[in-house]
């Protein structure tokens, strides 16, 4: 770099999202020049575009959120032990009010291109209204499920009814989403992860028809929702510090630690007894508090998956149905698991129908409804719950390119290579928020994204202090961090089977690249790994 250039802003944050508004937050109070841009209308991320009935909250209510904003928030009251999404795009609307955000974004924008401009040291920064600016640092807090995917299926350009992704609710003329009166209506809801399964018990109640179009079932366990009264909610609050500590200590932040016994360990009975408490207990303390070998062991993986596909058999009344609910190509837990509320008993219904899409494909949508095989269904509304292009397609939608010119999408082309998975080399100061291969996009992203908020704004803080203007990852710790990631990856359950955090490239000769975009090596040890760097004056990274 040979001219030095002062750009327009210190930072541009791309994402209103909690962790984006939290960062944008941070770095003003820290005297830097910010802009964030969202496309959304608002603030809110995830909380914003996922509007459908159904939508919750699957982590605990009083363990996500701003812990490290102590006393901005101190009268909020959550209601339920998993708030739904209204309240929760309440909360994130509060805490933007709280910390005054919306004077530094621009709303209903997006970012088209940002190039590293090598001779000025600054990124070059095009938005889709026509402005372009320069900035320094470039922070994506674009979440790791913000990419919504429709599949690229024939003729649904043809189709007469209203047909949308789960996190583009249809909305009214003010931008609000739409109560879609399901009363009288054939509904398709196509896709069965945890999207699918929230839509569909309360689909189920009022459409006429509801067909689920399922590829694959998924292990699903019941979320166990209740309404926190005033005194519970009193004493949580006395509790905030506490909590905040406890799940610091866990893997993912929820609040459960691993049960430290082995299945193989314990009786047959103290087995059963065991998954049954876990099974009624609220939450994901069946996925994350289970036998520590649970995602280690087939033959742990095993009991469990055996003692849910009872509780599957127990709870849908046709066989034949229940059958194919029972997941048959993964074991349990190696995907995210829906929490799910009268999902299974929705399947009781007369109105309910389960399609086996992976049996009989959809060969083609028509004007009034879905092609399988010869058959067709007849629908009036199609809600793709198809999921998203996780944890990077947010930043391959953008024209990202780094020294030299070089385009992300082609250097992450058979996955990511990151340091920290907070920084790629080659592309100088940019900085990934619940990005690929770092410790927030498997993990309760309340709290980790905000921690890492924390880490981000003190690493730019220590460089102001010293005049530094260049940060990038050396080459041997990117490398290092990167093969230490999918090493450990490897090591699980979670390695063949594919889901959003899975990257699957098929090269020209015919070969098939799996790869993890997330790290999952716990939240616990990840931190230690950045504070280890922080103390050492950031070794790992190149500073200039
Ligand atoms: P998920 O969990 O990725 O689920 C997507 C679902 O859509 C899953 O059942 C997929 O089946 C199905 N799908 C995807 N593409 C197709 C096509 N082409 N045809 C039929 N079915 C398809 O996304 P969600 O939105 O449910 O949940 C995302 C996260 O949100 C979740 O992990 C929580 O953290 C919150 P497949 O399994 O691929 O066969």
């Amino acid at each position: 770099m040979s001219t030095i250039i002062t750009p327009d802003y210190d930072a541009v944050v791309i994402g209103a999202g909690v962790t984006g508004i939290y960062q944008t937050y941070l770095l003003d109070q820290n005297g830097m020049r910010v802009l964030g841009v969202d496309a959304a209308g608002d603030v809110g991320g995830t909380w914003y575009w996922n509007r459908y009935p159904g939508c919750r909250l699957d982590t605990e209510s009083y363990a996500y959120g701003y812990f490290a904003l102590k006393g901005i928030i101190p009268e909020w009251r959550w209601s339920e032990n998993f708030a739904g999404q209204p309240e929760m795009l309440r909360y994130v609307n509060v805490a933007a009010d709280k910390m005054d955000i919306r004077r530094f974004y621009k709303f209903n924008t997006k970012v088209v291109s940002a190039h590293y401009n090598d001779e000025g040291n600054v990124w070059d920064i095009r938005l889709d209204d026509g402005t372009d600016l320069t900035c320094r640092y470039l922070i994506s807090a674009t979440g790791p499920l913000s990419a919504s995917s429709i599949p690229d299926y024939k003729g649904l350009d043809l189709f007469q009814g209203e047909a949308f992704h789960s996190s583009r609710w249809p909305t009214d003329a003010e931008g609000k989403p739409r109560n879609i009166d399901f009363t009288g209506k054939r509904v398709g809801v196509i896709g069965t992860g945890a999207t699918g399964v929230q839509i569909i018990p309360i689909a189920a109640e009022t459409a006429q028809d509801l067909f689920v179009f399922q590829r694959t079932p998924n292990w699903c366990t019941p979320l166990g929702n209740s309404a926190l009264s005033d005194e519970e909610m009193d004493l949580i609050r006395t509790r905030y510090p506490t909590i905040l500590e406890y799940v610091k200590t866990t893997p993912t932040a929820f609040p459960y630690h691993r049960d430290n016994r082995k299945a193989s360990q314990v009786s047959e009975r103290e087995r059963t007894e065991f998954f049954e408490d876990l099974y009624d207990r609220p939450g994901y303390g069946i996925w994350l508090s289970g036998f520590r070998d649970l995602l280690l062991s087939k033959e742990s993986n095993q009991f469990l998956a055996d003692f849910v596909a009872g509780k599957i058999r127990q709870r849908v009344h046709d066989p034949k149905v229940a059958e194919k609910l029972i997941p048959v190509d993964h074991p349990f837990g190696a995907k995210r698991v829906p929490m799910e509320t009268n999902y299974y008993e929705a399947y009781n219904k007369d109105n309910v129908h389960l399609v086996d899409i992976k049996e009989t494909p959809i060969n083609e949508f028509v004007e009034n409804g879905a092609k399988i095989g010869d058959q067709i269904h007849a629908l009036d509304v199609i809600i793709f719950a198809t999921g998203f292009d996780g944890v990077t397609g947010s930043l391959d939608r953008i024209d990202i390119r780094g020294q030299g010119g070089q385009r992300l999408i082609d250097a992450w082309a058979e996955g990511p290579s990151t340091f920290l998975g907070l920084q790629a080399r080659g592309f100088p100061n940019f900085f990934t928020l619940v990005g690929p291969h770092n410790g927030s996009a498997f993990c309760n992203v309340g709290v980790c994204g905000a921690l890492q908020a924390e880490w981000v704004t003190r690493m730019l803080g220590y460089m102001k202090a010293r005049a530094l203007t260049f940060a990038q990852p050396e080459q041997a710790a990117e490398d290092e961090w990167t093969n230490a990631v999918y090493a450990d990856f490897a090591r699980t359950l979670m390695a063949d089977t594919n889901a959003w955090w899975i990257k699957v490239t098929h090269r020209p000769d015919g070969t098939v690249v799996r790869r993890t975009l997330v790290y999952v090596g716990g939240g616990p040890e990840y931190r230690k790994r950045c504070e280890e760097v922080a103390y050492s004056d950031y070794a790992g990274f190149e500073l200039s």
